[in-house]
C-alpha cells in the first residue's frame, strides 16, 4: 500500500501537468466529474447523498485524498450564487463528516482551486479532503 501511494505521489508530483492542465482548461462544457457522477467513468464512492458525492482521487497527494462534489454543475466556487450558500454550507459539513467517516483524527485538509492561479484543472466546483500525513505549509 506504501509503494501504491508513492507510485502515485510521484506520479502526481510529476504531473506539475495538473498545473500545466490548469493553464489549458476551460470553465465550459461537461467534464470528468460529470461523467463520473452520470457512472459513466467508473470511481471509489466515499460518500454520496441528494446533493453531492465523493470519490477517491484518481491521483493522491497523500495517503487519503478525497474529492467532493456538488450534484449540481456549478464550474468554480467564483461563479456559485449567493443562493447557492445552503449548498456550499452543506458541502463544508459533508467533508467534515467524511474526515470523521476516514478516521482523520490527527488532521486534514480542505483546498478548493478556483480557476488558472488557483490551479484548477477539472470546472466542476470540487473540495480536496486530504490527510494522512503531515502536510507542508505554505503550499507552492
Ligand atoms: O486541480 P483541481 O483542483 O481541478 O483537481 C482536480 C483533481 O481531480 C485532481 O486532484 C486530480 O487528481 C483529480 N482527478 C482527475 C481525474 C480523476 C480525478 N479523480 C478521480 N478520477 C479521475 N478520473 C477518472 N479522471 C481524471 N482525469
Amino acid at each position: 500500500r506504501q509503494c501504491q501511494f508513492v507510485h502515485s505521489y510521484i506520479q502526481a508530483r510529476n504531473m506539475s501537468n495538473e498545473v500545466d492542465k490548469a493553464q489549458t482548461a476551460k470553465p465550459q462544457g461537461d467534464t470528468i466529474f460529470g461523467k463520473i457522477l452520470r457512472n459513466e467513468i467508473p470511481s471509489v464512492a466515499v460518500w454520496s447523498d441528494d446533493t453531492c458525492y465523493a470519490f477517491r482521487d484518481k491521483f493522491p497527494t497523500a495517503p487519503q485524498h478525497i474529492v467532493l462534489i456538488p450534484r449540481k454543475p456549478i464550474t468554480q466556487l467564483s461563479n456559485a450564487k449567493d443562493e447557492d450558500e445552503p449548498l456550499l454550507g452543506h458541502l463544508l459539513n459533508v467533508a467534515r463528516k467524511i474526515a470523521k467517516q476516514e478516521k482523520l483524527t490527527d488532521g486534514f485538509r480542505i483546498v478548493i482551486n478556483d480557476g488558472k492561479h488557483g490551479a484548477q484543472s477539472v470546472y466542476h466546483l470540487h473540495i480536496h479532503i486530504i490527510g494522512g500525513r503531515q502536510l507542508d505549509w505554505p503550499p507552492g
